[in-house]
């Protein structure tokens, strides 16, 4: 097994795993990032979330050039919605639910063009693209058994939304024995009083979820 490396992170230095360590993109969703689609129909100011996408560039830019796996997930349904809980569809007062034709196609609908990934982090041939029906992505994913297969011990994640689907995924994640990882500035939250509080929760108590450091020091550091 190769050795880990220390770099500088929040609360102490985290051990990264060069070639174990898959770049995880959660949900940069035109339905997130874009106006008319899930996010915005929530009521959000969808240009809160735009901070995150140079940063996820510049990682994916990395890991491409160093040939280290990438993961990009969408939340999304299938057509019927046989897998979207009706507790899920009928949460909230929304303008639209899930499944309604909004102006970017029905609403976190796998084939839409509203659940594609936004052009400016298109995933590259070859990449692992996860549709995933609930905020987490090893829920009815199969993800954890391919990401074992592939010898992945270590997760970087980035993407939006911080404190809904990146923190559930890595506390998934963390519960499934990766090490984990998140971007700070590689994320992003329609709320960034949430974004600090999540940050703050998975880091506190000795990394009990995992650590955090901005994308700088981690494209600093990588061999
Ligand atoms: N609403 C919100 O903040 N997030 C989601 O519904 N999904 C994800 O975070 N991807």
């Amino acid at each position: 097994m190769t050795p880990t490396l220390p770099l500088p992170a929040t609360p102490f230095p985290y051990p990264f795993a060069p070639g174990r360590s898959a770049l995880v993109v959660i949900d940069m969703q035109r339905d997130f990032v874009e106006p008319g689609g899930f996010g915005a129909s929530l009521g959000n100011d969808v240009t809160r979330l735009h901070g995150a996408i140079g940063p996820i560039a510049a990682l994916l830019a990395a890991w491409r050039a160093r040939g280290w796996p990438v993961v990009h997930t969408r939340e999304s349904h299938r057509p019927d919605l046989s897998d979207c809980p009706p507790a899920k569809r009928e949460r909230g007062e929304p303008s639209l639910r899930i499944g309604d034709p909004g102006p970017m196609g029905r609403l976190l609908i796998r084939g839409e063009p509203g659940a594609d990934i936004i052009p400016a982090l298109a995933p590259a041939p070859g990449e692992r693209v996860v549709d995933k029906p609930g905020k987490g992505m090893f829920w009815a994913t199969g993800l954890h058994e391919a990401l074992q297969a592939e010898g992945i011990t270590h997760l970087v994640f980035t993407g939006v939304t911080t404190e809904v689907c990146v923190q559930t995924s890595m506390r998934e994640a963390n519960d499934r024995g990766y090490v984990c990882l998140i971007v700070e500035d590689a994320t992003e939250s329609y709320f960034p009083e949430f974004k600090a509080a999540a940050l703050a929760m998975l880091t506190a108590q000795g990394a009990i979820v995992g650590w955090s450091m901005p994308s700088a020091a981690l494209l600093a550091g990588l061999p």
